[in-house]
């Protein structure tokens, strides 16, 4: 997600040695100055940055390991405001009331659904979601059918104004004991006093929280200036960078913070629901330097995975009892940690093979397409017994799914290696064999030492 940061900061440090002079400092700090400024992260905070990191480093005596510190507490310094909340806070007396402002397409009413889905599936709250955009024809029924789908209940009406709509879902909040309430707005082309004025009301009847103001990360320093004027006309309390998986450089995410003095809490790099990430200041900078950010893959995962359908999910494939139903259960349980390429960037030395795995999705590639029309064609037996599948089965399913046998034929094979490797590894010895391999892994990157 912050690959070319990542790279320019992992650079920078490769610049200098463990014993190091004051030219090899200014060598690492003015190219890293360039790239800084080449990822669009703006100029005065790039000139702070430097300027402490050198300081700090001569302070302590050049070299790698003071270099890195220096890094990694200017860093922390400049994505954090002092007392600020981080990440998700929840109001002392619940509902605690969300507003959603910014400017058209910026992506509020798809985050409105992310924060939903990540409020329901990671905090376990009871979420309203409330549909206060009524400049825009479709934007009612564009937020009906997130929620639907991600199972959230919504307050709409197309003929209520907004603050009135805003009135009623605080009352079924409070009614019927809600967590939270999202409020999604309309969008604004420019900052006009038309707009400016409906949101003013509708702040009023909200009393929100939090004003999150939804940013695309694509319009690069514009998105740094369009939120401080909303921070002035509105108030906000955070940011949320939106698009992020773009070809955005980045280098927004690092100064906004400082830049609009409110700080950013969440980054969207995705179209699907689980496709936003908490901003969390520590473990970004983590991210950042190379060393992975592993505690909120661990959040992520037991979101996602119910601790009992996992023990039994181990033990059938500890049986080599891996069924085409298993298969199916395991791809859904995946989609909702989101997307290969921001999982595997919290893994420690993980973030060039993120890099080449890319835009990759699972859930659409040849591979699985092929599986899922294949179990499609199946009978609920061949799903529970794959062993089942004689010649003439696989030719019904071959033509079911529209395949030749030989794909058929392939894709079983694949199977049952796959399951019976899951079986190896899930025996004795197994799961050392998995460690030596992480260990491995995880040899070309990340930096011993750092603390977390
Ligand atoms: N790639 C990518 N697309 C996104 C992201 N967030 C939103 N989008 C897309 O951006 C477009 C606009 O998103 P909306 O959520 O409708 O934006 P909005 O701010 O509600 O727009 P208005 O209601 O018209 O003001 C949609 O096509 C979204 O799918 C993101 O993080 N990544
Ligand atoms: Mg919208």
């Amino acid at each position: 997600m912050f690959d070319t940061l990542t790279d320019s900061f992992k650079n920078a440090i490769g610049k200098i040695r463990f014993h190091d002079d004051e030219k090899a400092l200014k060598k690492a700090t003015t190219e890293l100055k360039k790239s800084l400024l080449k990822a669009d992260v703006h100029h005065k905070v790039v000139k702070d940055l430097i300027s402490s990191v050198e300081l700090e480093t001569k302070k302590n005596g050049v070299g790698k390991d003071n270099f890195l510190h220096a890094l990694q507490k200017k860093l922390t310094e400049i994505l954090t405001i002092e007392g600020a909340p981080k990440g998700f806070t929840f109001a002392s007396k619940p509902p605690t009331v969300v507003l959603m402002i910014g400017l058209q397409g910026s992506g509020k009413t798809t985050t409105t659904g992310k924060l939903a889905y990540f409020l329901k599936e990671q905090k376990k709250k009871k979420v309203l979601v409330v549909a206060a955009d009524l400049q825009r024809l479709a934007a009612v029924e564009q937020l009906r059918q997130i929620t639907s789908q991600i199972e959230v209940d919504l307050v709409a009406d197309e003929d209520a104004k907004p603050e009135e709509i805003v009135k009623r879902a605080l009352e079924k909040a409070e009614k019927e004991l809600y967590d939270v309430v999202l409020i999604d707005t309309a969008g604004r082309l420019a900052i006009d006093d038309e707009l400016m004025d409906e949101l003013a009301r509708v702040k009023e009847v909200a009393q929100p929280d939090e004003l999150f103001y939804v940013a695309d990360a694509m319009t690069g320093q514009d998105a740094v200036r369009t939120a401080q004027t909303f921070k002035e006309k509105i108030g906000i309390t955070g940011v949320i960078l939106t698009k992020f998986d773009g070809d955005s450089k980045g280098g927004v995410a690092l100064g906004l913070t400082q830049q609009v003095g409110v700080p950013l809490r969440f980054i969207g790099a995705g179209e699907k629901m689980p496709d936003l990430e908490q901003f969390i200041s520590d473990r970004i900078v983590g991210r950042l330097m190379g060393a992975g950010d592993v505690e909120s893959l661990a959040e992520k995962a037991a979101a996602a995975i119910d601790p009992k359908e996992a023990k039994r999910m181990t033990q059938k494939i500890k049986k080599g009892q891996f069924n085409f139903n298993d298969f199916l259960e395991q791809m859904e349980q995946m989609k909702k940690l989101g997307s290969m390429k921001s999982l595997l960037g919290m893994i420690p030395g993980m973030g060039n093979m993120a890099k080449q795995i890319g835009d990759l999705d699972l859930e659409n590639s040849e591979e699985v397409r092929m599986i899922k029309a294949m179990v499609a064609s199946m009978t609920p037996k061949e799903r529970e017994n794959p062993d089942l599948l004689n010649n003439t089965r696989k030719r019904r399913i071959a033509a079911g799914a529209g395949l030749d046998q030989v794909q058929v034929n392939r894709v079983l094979k694949q199977f049952k290696n796959a399951a019976k490797m899951a079986k190896k590894l899930s025996g004795k010895g197994g799961m050392k064999q998995m460690q030596d391999m992480m260990k491995q892994m995880q040899g070309g990157g990340g930096f011993p030492g750092m603390p977390r």
